[in-house]
């Protein structure tokens, strides 16, 4: 809860952060340090981000607790005990918490408020700041620390206002949470929240019906409670593990077989497999270098995980229409789980194919199929978000000249290195498009981008510089070399959100920096060291 502190707000700060998650706590804690002066404005009652929004039953990261935390902070790493190999929604959330009040962060953040607009006054070299509770004021930089995965995407189905029931969405679930004991629920999508909330639903209501448009791959967690000798050798090594995550191109400290899966013999590809399917968790597609590369090697893993869904659901027909089919194994974010498949063996779920019989309506009693209806007295939508932009876009941002940032990106998001926008001075973005951002542990991502946003602005303190703004030349340049990143893996062709496609009519793009996180960080430091090289910093006399 915010705390009783009365808040020191600037009348006119420094920076204007937009967002209180972990990216947004973290830049705050760092740019005090400067002594620069920082309003935050979160649109949730607390911090957390992510983990304020998204309390469905059965929510967890995927990325290892002892990896998925902070490591700015020597000693909190230390002291911060995580109970469970992958961390529950709850216990992250707590850990923000726990961060807020260690850093005393909330007397500088607004709660309860969105920013809903940024206008830049190119005469003033400011931002103009409007928030969705009437309070203007301006900023001479600004930070969209707005989260990946933070604006909600319901289907566009007819009627959905209509169902008489209650209706949830996971990425805005009660905080009171939701008993469905005795309940026909139906939950709408198959991506990693309804993997995750199935299983747990499934053990409340008198009957579970999933609707499934496009089956995912998914791999089990093999989550356990905290080992101490686990926990004990993390902390042992902390920088030196950190270190070395960092060296793995998604940021997460695990081994990547550089063999091509199609390099080795059938036995010892299926062993392999096994092996990683037991490690448990997004580690599988570590099994082999060549899996995101390579359609025939990556067609091993596909039918290795087909195979385990095959062995785990007992009645063939549904494992079947469980199978994924038709796209690459990890092209769309492979989901983890805790007895997801299994969950089908139950009496009290089902599943409808929603390529055989699409649904035309929701109704007051519930779904209606071209084959079908049915009836609930609960549903839940676990339909995702309008990713990476969906929530910048929201803002109406209006840079250099009163162009706007939705025209500059009308055919797909383009930035120089996922911080900056040509045309957009002194307006940051964390993990931003163009940046490896939701294809790493986003807590790496989250420091480095903070860090370097850090040192930008000590650097234009001590030039006594008004702007710094991404150069046309080298967004262009840029957006190729992020293009071209794609291109080099199976990922663009797939209809995934990494690419907008679960957005009807937005671009087609593949939006994040495939590159790995030891490219990017080594481009980042270099173009910082290079006096940030494809950046133009002006003296407040060149201001316009
Ligand atoms: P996702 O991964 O975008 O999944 C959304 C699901 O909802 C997916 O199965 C969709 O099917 C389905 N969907 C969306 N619209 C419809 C309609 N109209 N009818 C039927 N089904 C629909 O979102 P999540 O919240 O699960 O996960 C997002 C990320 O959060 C995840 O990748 C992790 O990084 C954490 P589709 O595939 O489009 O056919």
């Amino acid at each position: 809860m915010p705390d009783s502190l009365p808040p020191r707000h600037a009348a006119q700060p420094d920076v204007v952060i937009a967002g209180a998650g972990f990216a947004g706590m973290y830049l705050l804690h760092r740019l005090r340090a400067l002594g620069l002066r920082v309003r935050v404005f979160e649109a949730g009652h607390d911090v957390g981000g992510t983990w304020y929004w998204n309390r469905y039953p059965g929510a967890r990261c995927d990325v290892e607790s002892m990896q998925y935390s902070f490591s700015f902070d020597p000693e909190l790493q230390q002291s911060w005990n995580w109970s469970e190999r992958y961390a529950a929604q709850p216990e992250i959330l707590t850990y923000a918490q726990h961060i807020a009040e260690r850093l005393d962060l909330r007397r500088d953040i607004t709660f309860n408020t969105r920013v809903t607009a940024l206008h830049f006054d190119d005469a003033a070299q400011v931002w103009h700041v409007t928030t969705d509770t009437g309070e203007a004021l301006a900023a001479r930089f600004c930070v969209m620390s707005t989260g990946c995965l933070s604006t909600t995407k319901l289907p566009e189905i007819p009627g959905i206002q209509d169902f008489a029931g209650a209706t949830y969405h996971t990425g805005q679930w009660p905080h009171e949470g939701v008993d469905f004991t005795g309940q026909r629920v139906g939950v709408i999508g198959t991506g990693s929240s309804a993997i995750q909330a199935i299983p747990v639903i499934a053990q409340q209501a008198a009957h579970l019906t999933v609707f499934q448009r496009t089956p995912n791959f998914s791999v089990p967690a093999h989550n356990w409670p905290m080992r101490p000798e686990y926990e004990g050798a993390w902390k042992a090594e902390y920088p030196e593990r950190r270190a070395r995550a960092k060296q793995v191109r998604n940021g997460i400290l695990m081994s990547i077989n550089p063999e091509s899966a199609v390099a080795v013999d059938e036995a010892a590809r299926q062993k392999v497999y096994e092996e990683r399917w037991q490690m448990g968790g997004t580690q599988f597609m570590g099994a082999f270098g060549d899996l995101i590369l390579n359609r025939e090697s990556n067609e091993t893993a596909a039918e290795f995980v087909r195979g385990k869904i095959r062995s785990i659901v007992k009645d063939k027909a549904l494992a079947e229409l469980l199978c994924p089919q038709g796209y690459p194994i990890g092209t769309k974010r492979i989901c983890v789980d805790t007895g997801y498949y299994e969950t089908y063996n139950r009496g009290n779920v089902s599943l409808v194919d929603l390529r055989a019989a699409p649904i035309e309506a929701i109704t007051p009693q519930g779904v209606r199929t071209t084959a079908a209806e049915y009836a609930f007295d609960s549903l839940v939508f676990a339909t995702g978000f309008d990713a990476m932009t969906g929530t910048i876009l929201a803002v109406d941002i209006q840079g250099r000249g009163g162009q706007t940032l939705r025209a500059a990106w009308a055919e797909g998001p383009r930035t120089y290195l996922g911080l900056m926008v040509a045309g957009f001075p002194n307006l940051f973005t964390i993990t931003g498009p163009g940046s490896p951002s939701v294809l790493t542990n986003m807590l790496v991502s989250i420091e480095q981008h903070v860090d370097w946003i850090t040192t930008c602005l000590a650097t234009l303190q001590d030039r006594g510089a008004a702007s710094i703004e991404a150069t046309q030349a080298a967004q262009d340049d840029w957006a190729g070399q992020v293009a071209a990143a794609g291109n080099r893996t199976l990922y663009p062709n797939t209809a995934s959100w990494y690419a907008g496609a679960n957005v009807p009519g937005k671009p087609r793009v593949f939006m994040p920096y495939i590159g790995g996180v030891p490219a990017y960080h080594r481009i980042c430091a270099e173009v910082a060291a290079e006096g940030y090289r494809g950046f133009a910093i002006r003296a407040m006399a060149e201001a316009g």
